[in-house]
């Protein structure tokens, strides 16, 4: 990837919590991690924290409902000072496909958060269809282009070849890298459409393109041939992975190299730190990372990553026993 140069600031809907609301998340949060059975993936755990977090601080519902009815020119929420204590963090897992089974503090943190704003979903065929998954650097994954590398991430819509892609992405923070200086990179087809001439919007809202899935599916087929914007051509809907997004003739490979120049143009870093929770509006906004230097000595980057779907029906045919997990 090459250099990105920042935009100013974003304008993201941020809510940073006061101390008090922390401490009640926290409390909340607490409840959680002792409702039996302790396990993030159990459907009765589910249930209890979709019923939590309409307890949490009203100042965050209502932000929480203003960013689903609207995500913003960038698509982003991020949500600050949430109750991550630092000092009773385990060791950073440094395995591969690493997933939070136990029902932590955080991990109830990144699944309320994603359950008020919709359904929680996972894939079978993605980290075994855990809820809240390791984003963590693994040794001898470094220039992997997955969550587990370390060198750049090149921007990518979340599972873009997969027909019910995410809506939302969450991505809360439990430690930065050593440096403090590793960033999620974000951009918006909101921001990018202007520096798009006409006809070549018009390229990308054509079916020119196909879309493999990312290393981190066992298994799954490449799109049929689709477009890059669809809907409204003046506030179009993005499916793109820089990567994994092929043209199918050269005026799409030109139009694709065009619309990457344009997100990079309109790219923010933004580097979350611990107790900060960013969430992605997947149709809009697309996002990847900065490079850092992972040292897995236990104190490496360490995020919680979860799913999140608006409506449940769309998606019932793949969801056996009308769970979270679409096979
Ligand atoms: O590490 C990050 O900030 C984002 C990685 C990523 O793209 C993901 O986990 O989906
Ligand atoms: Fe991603």
């Amino acid at each position: 990837m090459t250099d990105v140069t920042l935009a100013p600031t974003t304008s993201a809907l941020t809510l940073t919590l006061t101390d008090v609301e922390r401490a009640e998340f926290g409390r909340l949060a607490g409840l959680l991690a002792d409702t039996a059975p302790g396990l993030v993936d159990d459907p009765a755990w589910v249930d209890a924290a979709r019923l939590l977090s309409c307890q949490l601080p009203v100042r965050l519902r209502e932000t929480i409902r203003r960013y689903r009815h609207d995500s913003g020119v960038d698509g982003l929420l991020i949500v600050n000072n949430l109750p991550v204590d630092v000092a009773a963090l385990p060791a950073t897992p440094t395995v591969p496909e690493s997933v939070e089974r136990a029902a932590t503090v955080p991990a109830g943190i990144a699944a309320m958060m994603a359950l008020h704003i919709g359904e929680i979903l996972a894939y079978r065929e993605e980290k075994t269809g855990a809820l809240v998954q390791n984003v963590v650097p693994v040794p001898g994954r470094e220039e992997s282009q997955s969550n587990a590398g370390s060198t750049p991430l090149e921007l990518h819509v979340e599972n873009a070849f997969h027909p019910h892609r995410p809506d939302f992405v969450g991505l809360l923070c439990l430690r930065n890298d050593h440096s403090g200086t590793a960033g999620t990179l974000v951009s918006s087809i909101r921001r990018a459409l202007r520096l798009v001439p006409d006809q070549v919007r018009d390229v990308l809202l054509q079916p020119r393109f196909v879309t493999e899935p990312p290393p981190s599916f066992a298994a799954g087929d490449a799109t049929p041939v689709h477009a890059v914007l669809d809907g409204d051509p003046a506030d179009p809907n993005v499916r793109v992975d820089f990567t994994a997004t092929q043209p199918l003739d050269d005026e799409g490979k030109l139009a694709l190299d065009q619309l990457r120049d344009a997100f990079i143009e309109v790219a923010s870093s933004l580097v979350l730190q611990s107790g900060e929770m960013a969430f992605v509006d997947n149709r809009i906004a697309i996002h990847g990372r900065s490079a850092f230097t992972p040292r897995y000595d236990g104190h490496d980057r360490w995020l919680h990553r979860t799913f999140v779907h608006l409506d449940n029906r769309r998606t019932r045919a793949h969801r056996p026993n009308n769970g979270h997990v679409l096979s």
